[in-house]
């Protein structure tokens, strides 16, 4: 049976945990920084130790899912930890499984790389890409031929129209729009409910110019 450890044992990795289990996983255990929790379980599940504990039993035969998401502020999109725990145990010699919910609907024509991970209700038309340690969360709609940057997370309900380019390590909110064949720069945030009508600067954070309009 493929089993799979879980870095993170927060609100992500829970997520994370249902989706593998639910896509065939063994979930061999979590290992989370918090040393109060080792011992600990999360839905059935064990934390292990911290990262030190699992660096020192090697990659073996697990494979591993990052259970560390993002909590935005102006400015920065919160991202930075989750592309850290990828580097360092990429680094390594680490592998990341792509993690797809069997609920989620994905064209077959649809590129997921490693680490990415795509949760219940979301819909992925052909011609998109997934990097890297990319989350697409719950119920978003990536429509056809969208490329999403390396360790971006598209928010809940977010819906990118066809052709939306993400650059890597951007944080696309909740519910946000994003128009077809649109540039989404490298680091930008796009606030939660945006209705995005035009290329956004990498490291913008994203802003209806005045009279409401984007
Ligand atoms: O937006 C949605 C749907 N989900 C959010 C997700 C994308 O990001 C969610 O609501 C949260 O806002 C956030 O989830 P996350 O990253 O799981 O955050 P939190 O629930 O605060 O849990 C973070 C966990 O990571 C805590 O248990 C920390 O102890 C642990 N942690 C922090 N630093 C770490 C490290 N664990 C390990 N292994 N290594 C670390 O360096």
């Amino acid at each position: 049976m493929k089993a799979v450890g879980i870095i993170g044992a927060g609100g992500h990795a829970r997520v994370v945990l249902d989706t593998a289990r639910r896509a065939g996983w063994m979930v061999f255990g979590l290992f989370d920084a918090d040393p109060a929790r080792k011992g600990d379980t999360l839905d059935g599940a064990l934390i292990l130790g911290d990262d030190e504990d699992l660096l020192r039993r090697g990659p073996g035969s697990i494979r591993l899912a990052n259970g560390i998401g993002a909590v935005p502020a102006i400015g920065d999109t919160g991202l930075g930890l989750r592309r850290k725990i990828f580097s360092t145990f990429s680094a390594a010699g680490f592998e990341f499984t792509p993690l797809a919910h069997p609920r989620a609907t994905i064209a077959l024509a649809v590129d997921l790389a490693a680490g990415a991970q795509v949760m219940a209700g979301a819909i992925l038309q052909p011609g998109v890409r997934i990097g890297e340690n990319a989350i697409v969360n719950t119920s978003a709609c990536i429509d056809h031929d969208c490329d999403i940057g390396e360790h971006s997370h598209i928010a809940p309900g977010a819906v990118l129209c066809g052709g939306v380019k993400v650059g890597v390590s951007t944080y696309i909110g909740a519910g946000a729009v994003i128009q077809q064949g649109l540039s989404i720069g490298a680091g930008a945030l796009i606030p939660a409910g945006s209705i995005v009508r035009r290329n956004v600067e990498p490291g913008e954070t994203f802003l209806p110019r005045r009279g409401g309009k984007a």
